[in-house]
């Protein structure tokens, strides 16, 4: 049994002192880019500023014979590129795969310290965390490394969101997790060949009545990924961790992107991935409040003074319970506030 003094000493001599919080940095788009793509590696310094997290792939995406020249390529990416207030992040290759020690050996000591977070894919149990957190602590120790690297795992398989309470408690590294759908559908044998998003065919139908015409009656499509989501936010918030929708594939479909991704925002996630850059724009929307919200949290937070006790605002109860409610969007809004001086503008008008 691992102790709770256990959990926040490093796991080896000389490695830096684990987190005790997970910081709360915006993280609206997770950019993916890979590193070994020349086109793409050289759009990364402009990216810098413009986009919350820049992801360098390493896994899936990129060729089996790409694979160094990509790992290669991060390195290079990582130790020339000034990231500013950009976080850097990488997705290293599954923990099964021929390339993962590699990727780990070869990039904490050549940019462990500009790395923020690495992605783990296809994370099956708290197991996968425990070997990822032993051996970054070695490789920070051996690097001397100051700040501890942190852990995100993407949820891609049955027995990863089956043991979603166990992986998000694995370690003080764990960040957050993102939602695999790809990968997650593929091990659940779910009936889609879609990256992400919808399915038309994954729908209620409205009641018949006397005398309809059939085909006339409503039907009104679902989201196929409710229930995984909602169990990522309800596990990561338990944690102190953040939930993110992962990839939407359908890259010319910018509209149901953008409501694949207000979905996970409006259910607690605080961001999703980017494939490509059109992408960036509608997560930086989705993932910040509107202003008409901001305001309206701002008054309600004013009408209620302490806090206790309930007010009528606009014909509306309001009460200690969505006060709170009303703090969590002020309070992402500040965050998003301080990068963002646009937005700065837009709440404070
Ligand atoms: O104008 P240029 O020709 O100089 O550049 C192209 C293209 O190279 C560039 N671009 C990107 N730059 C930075 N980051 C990107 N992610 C990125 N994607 C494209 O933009 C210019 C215009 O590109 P395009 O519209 O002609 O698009 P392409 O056909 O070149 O590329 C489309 C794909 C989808 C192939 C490309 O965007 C891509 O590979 N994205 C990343 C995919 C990825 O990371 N997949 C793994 C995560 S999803 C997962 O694991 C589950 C399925
Ligand atoms: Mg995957």
């Amino acid at each position: 049994m691992r102790t709770a003094k256990d959990f926040f000493a490093p796991l080896a001599v000389g490695a830096p002192a684990p987190l005790r919080e997970i910081p709360a940095r915006p993280s609206r788009a997770i950019h993916f880019f890979d590193p070994g793509n020349e086109k793409m590696a050289a759009k990364v310094p402009a990216m810098v500023g413009t986009v919350d997290v820049l992801l360098g792939n390493l896994e899936d995406a990129v060729k089996a014979e790409n694979k160094e020249k990509s790992r290669l390529g991060l390195v290079k990416i990582g130790q020339e590129v000034d990231f500013g207030p950009t976080q850097f992040w990488t997705r290293i290759n599954s923990l099964d795969s021929p390339w993962v020690l590699d990727d780990l050996t070869t990039l904490v000591p050549a940019i462990g310290d500009k790395l923020d977070v690495i992605m783990v894919p296809k994370v099956q149990g708290a197991e996968d965390i425990h070997y990822i957190d032993r051996l970054l602590a070695q490789l920070e120790a051996k690097a001397g490394i100051t700040k501890p690297i942190q852990v995100h795992a993407i949820l891609e398989t049955a027995r990863g969101v089956a043991n979603i309470e166990e992986i998000c408690a694995a370690s003080p590294r764990m960040q957050g997790l993102s939602l695999g759908p790809a990968d997650l559908a593929a091990d659940r044998r779910m009936k889609t060949t879609r990256v992400g998003g919808g399915h038309p065919g994954y729908l209620v139908r409205q009641d018949p009545t006397d005398g309809d015409i059939e085909g006339l009656r409503t039907t009104y499509q679902q989201d196929l990924w409710h229930y995984t989501i909602a169990r990522m936010v309800d596990a990561c918030a338990m944690h102190g961790i953040y939930p993110y929708y992962g990839p939407f594939g359908d890259i010319k479909d910018v509209v149901a992107c953008e409501d694949q991704f207000r979905n996970a925002f409006l259910l607690g996630c605080v961001g999703a991935w980017s494939l490509h850059p059109v992408q960036i724009k509608i997560a930086n929307k989705v993932f910040s409040p509107s202003v008409e919200d901001v305001k309206h949290a701002r008054r309600v937070i004013a009408a209620m003074g302490d806090g206790t006790g309930a007010v009528m605002l606009d014909g509306k109860m309001e009460d200690d319970a969505s006060v709170k409610q009303c703090k969590v969007m002020v309070a992402l809004a500040d965050e998003l506030a301080a990068i963002d001086p646009d937005l700065k503008a837009a709440y404070d008008a």
